[in-house]
């Protein structure tokens, strides 16, 4: 992509309504602005990223055997009335009616909806298992949007329900997730610590938030020390077999969130432990039958009686995740994207734009980069070189090559690491065998 032709709306101050550093980062990059409190539109930059981590978590889910729906945004307020939370939601919950005053909702999450589907379409024990996933907008007016897409009202959220027949078999769904999850923020290159948690209005009595440390976190949470020398790789698992050593494993540590934190009865001692923010970046409950036994989502078992299913379900916040890693991922010039989740591998700087000899030679580079696959941004402005390295600073690709007359002269070009800093010049030629298929 050519910067002269990209929407890129950078913005040279720090504008004054954002307060943590992710907020400012990402308007003044151009990735989002914002439309009404905690409404967002995603303008190109951005977008590409969503869709990165996107595309990472839906490969996660797939692998893990889960398989991808889509749900509407609008549910019918009925089937909350269903399962009895249509009330208990309260103020959160954007009700809306359709013009034959049906009540309708803009759906904060969607254990009703499934439930009725999957109660419409299975019958059988031998159905199950099953996990569905959708990765949609959700809406919850929050009594206090902010930090932009941190805590927003209009947020993409994949969540996932898992259906079986027993306990048994929902724990094993359960820790299937609980290890997907491990994988996913560890191929974003983040540290997302899984920590017991509170089931809130989602219910149920055994849950988990992962947690990435920050002091910007909006979540008070408390973990063994030695959890700040643990690190998660993203291991392969076999998701058929028992995974319960992994989820033990995983959960030896302790790991809490300050809502069900108990000082008195804490197995850690004070000095071993850590108070901290955190930003939940996904959630995984199990809460039995309790959406099931009251919408009537019933299975024949083996021995012909009526069971109602066991169910989980599992969130990750997918717009709520580009601002939690641009808070892991920073400097004072700007965002410090991972590879994993950049919105293009390369930025190119054609330092003397009005110099036609760079300018043939950094197209020429740009054509090859492009045949060979690599994902560039293209800075062919006619700028000053400092704005040219603020602006590649600021919106964080992993790598830039720098192109000016004196290296073009020497046949060379400038590789810069955005995260070490580090500089090196390579024969033109090579920069696009060093970056192609990386
Ligand atoms: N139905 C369950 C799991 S599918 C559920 O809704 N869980 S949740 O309430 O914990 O939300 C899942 C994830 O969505 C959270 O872990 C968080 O990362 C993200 N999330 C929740 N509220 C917001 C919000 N207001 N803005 C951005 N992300 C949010």
């Amino acid at each position: 992509m050519r910067l002269s032709q990209y929407f890129l709306p950078l913005l040279r101050e720090n504008p004054s309504e954002a307060q943590i550093v992710s907020h400012r980062l990402m308007l003044r990059a151009g990735m989002v602005r914002q439309s009404s409190a905690g409404i967002y539109s995603w303008l190109p930059l951005g977008l590409r990223v969503l869709k990165r981590v996107e595309g990472i978590v839906r490969e996660e889910q797939d692998r893990s055997g889960a398989q991808e729906i889509l749900m509407p945004t609008i549910q019918p307020a009925e089937l909350w009335r269903e399962s009895g939370r249509y009330e208990d939601y309260g103020a959160e919950m954007l009700r809306i009616r359709d013009r034959h005053e049906r009540e309708m909702l803009y759906g904060p999450t969607n254990e009703e909806q499934i439930t009725a589907i999957v109660r419409d379409a299975i019958r059988s024990y031998r159905d199950l298992p099953k996990n569905l996933y959708h990765i949609q907008w959700k809406f919850r007016d929050e009594v206090r949007p902010r930090f932009g897409v941190m805590r927003g009202r209009e947020f993409l959220m994949k969540d996932n329900y898992s259906f079986d027949l027993d306990a048994a078999g929902a724990k094993h769904s359960y820790n299937k997730m609980f290890v997907a999850y491990l994988r996913t923020f560890a191929r974003m290159g983040l540290k997302a610590i899984p920590m017991r948690a509170d089931t809130g209005p989602i219910g149920g009595d055994l849950s988990h938030e992962f947690h990435v440390l920050a002091e910007t976190g909006e979540s008070g949470v408390f973990c063994d020390r030695r959890w700040l020398e643990t690190e998660i790789l993203a291991e392969d698992f076999d998701y058929d077999s028992d995974l319960e050593p992994s989820f033990r494993r995983w959960t030896s540590l302790y790991a809490a969130t300050d809502e069900i934190h108990d000082p008195q009865n804490c197995p850690v001692p004070q000095e071993q432990l850590v108070s901290a923010r955190g930003i939940e970046v996904g959630q995984v409950f199990y809460f039995g039958t309790k959406y099931s036994v009251p919408m009537g989502a019933v299975v024949t078992g083996p021995n012909g009686d009526e069971v109602p299913l066991e169910m989980g379900s599992y969130g990750i916040g997918v717009s709520r995740l580009v601002g939690a890693l641009i808070e892991a991922n920073h400097d004072d010039s700007g965002i410090i994207w991972p590879q994993s989740v950049a919105p293009f591998r390369l930025g190119l700087i054609n330092l003397r734009a009005a110099d036609a000899k760079c300018c043939a030679a950094a197209d020429d580079l740009y054509g090859k980069l492009r045949g060979a696959g690599v994902e560039v941004l293209y800075d062919d402005r006619d700028e000053s070189p400092g704005a040219k390295f603020a602006a590649m600073d600021l919106i964080g690709l992993p790598d830039q090559l720098i192109l000016g007359p004196r290296g073009l002269a020497a046949g060379t070009i400038e590789v810069k690491n955005r995260r070490s800093g580090q500089r090196e010049d390579l024969p033109i030629d090579a920069a696009v065998a060093r970056f192609a298929g990386v």
